[in-house]
């Protein structure tokens, strides 16, 4: 009998993966592969809310594989699929639909802030939250591990599973969100005020996993600071850029806190930038080199991602079904 916790989370492939979801999402995700019964998915369903052009998303799932496979997660010791491969996500959205207002989703912060971006926004876009239920109640996930900024999705998850376990019979697990201490919402390199994103693409904003070390040097020279002297982990907004500078090195580093600030005492700006451009370069080469190596055999690659597939279709399939008899749907012998 498998007792381990059941661990889901999905990253969409919606441009160049970034330190901050190594750092806030992935990084954990493979850490806690022995530790947790993990499922992780790449959300190209969800990639589409926004305008995608076709041949740059195949090409991007693609290489997020790959990425996902570079950093560690093991598909020997992990379920790794395609969202749109598993059509039981799209199928239990829809009747997740049905029992969430409107409202819940029109106050969603990522909601209104992509919406915002957009000439015209799609009903996808609203309902984005809704497919990510879909995504972690299939699979009966007790935890979701993710950045800061997909508490809030986590929570609507949890309300739309409550709501629904009141108006049918129970038939979802409530899950709860995993969020790390340090790493947790990495900030833009040239705005730390705002979240590193993949869909930011100023020139300087973040850096790329498969930057090279002067992309990254040159990224981390230009880094907006302060006009003061302190290198130290502070929560005043002043010094939100220093700030994320050392977490960044924290979490390549894997130092406390106390450890990081003795370090840098006495120093200056310059010399912390340097130090963190060579951290994130040593942390990224492995990484690199891996997936430069995975890149050459693509075959393998989507051959892992139909075996990945094939196993979440049968994890999912039965709570599919519980849904549809628990709001009366016939179910049809075969
Ligand atoms: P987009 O800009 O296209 O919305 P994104 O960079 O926010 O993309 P996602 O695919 O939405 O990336 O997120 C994948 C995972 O990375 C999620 O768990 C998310 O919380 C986490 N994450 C994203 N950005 C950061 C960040 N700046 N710091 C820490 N974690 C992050
Ligand atoms: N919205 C998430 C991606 C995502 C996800 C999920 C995360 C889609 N489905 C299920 C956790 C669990 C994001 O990171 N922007």
């Amino acid at each position: 009998m498998n007792d381990k916790k059941i661990v889901f989370s999905g990253i969409q492939p919606s441009g160049n993966l970034h330190i901050g979801n190594y750092l806030g999402a992935i990084q954990r995700w493979v850490d806690n592969q022995d530790a947790y019964d993990s499922i992780f998915c790449i959300v190209d369903l969800h990639a589409i809310t926004v305008p995608q052009d076709a041949e740059e998303l195949r090409t991007q799932t693609r290489k997020l594989a790959g990425l996902l496979l570079a950093c560690g997660i093991d598909p020997d010791r992990s379920v790794l699929f395609i969202q749109s491969h598993v059509t039981a996500h799209a199928e239990l959205a829809w009747i997740l639909n049905c029992v969430t207002p409107v409202n819940w989703l029109e106050r969603m912060t990522q909601y209104k802030q992509k919406a915002a971006k957009q000439k015209s926004v799609s009903t996808g876009l609203l309902d984005y939250p809704v497919l990510q239920a879909a995504d972690i109640l299939l699979y009966d996930a007790d935890l979701v591990p993710v950045g800061e900024d997909q508490r809030q999705h986590v929570e609507l998850t949890r309300d739309i599973a409550r709501r629904f376990n009141h108006l049918h019979s129970e038939t979802f697990v409530l899950p709860e969100a995993l969020i790390a201490k340090a790493g947790a919402r990495i900030m833009g390199l040239d705005n730390p005020t705002s979240k590193m994103s993949k869909s930011t693409d100023t020139r300087y904003h973040g850096i790329g996993l498969l930057d090279d070390p002067d992309d990254i040097r040159a990224t981390v020279r230009r880094a907006v600071t302060d006009s003061g002297r302190d290198i130290v982990f502070s929560a005043d907004p002043e010094k939100a850029g220093v700030n994320n500078l050392l977490t960044i090195y924290q979490v390549f580093t894997g130092q406390s806190s106390q450890e990081i600030e003795d370090h840098f005492a006495g120093k200056g700006y310059g010399d912390l930038k340097t130090e963190v451009a060579e951290a994130a370069i040593e942390g990224l080469r492995p990484i690199q080199q891996r997936y430069n190596k995975l890149a050459e055999d693509p075959a393998t690659i989507d051959k892992l991602l139909e075996a990945g597939a094939e196993e979440a279709r049968r994890r999912s399939t039965p709570t599919l079904k519980r849904v549809k008899e628990h709001v009366g749907f016939i179910i049809p012998d075969s």
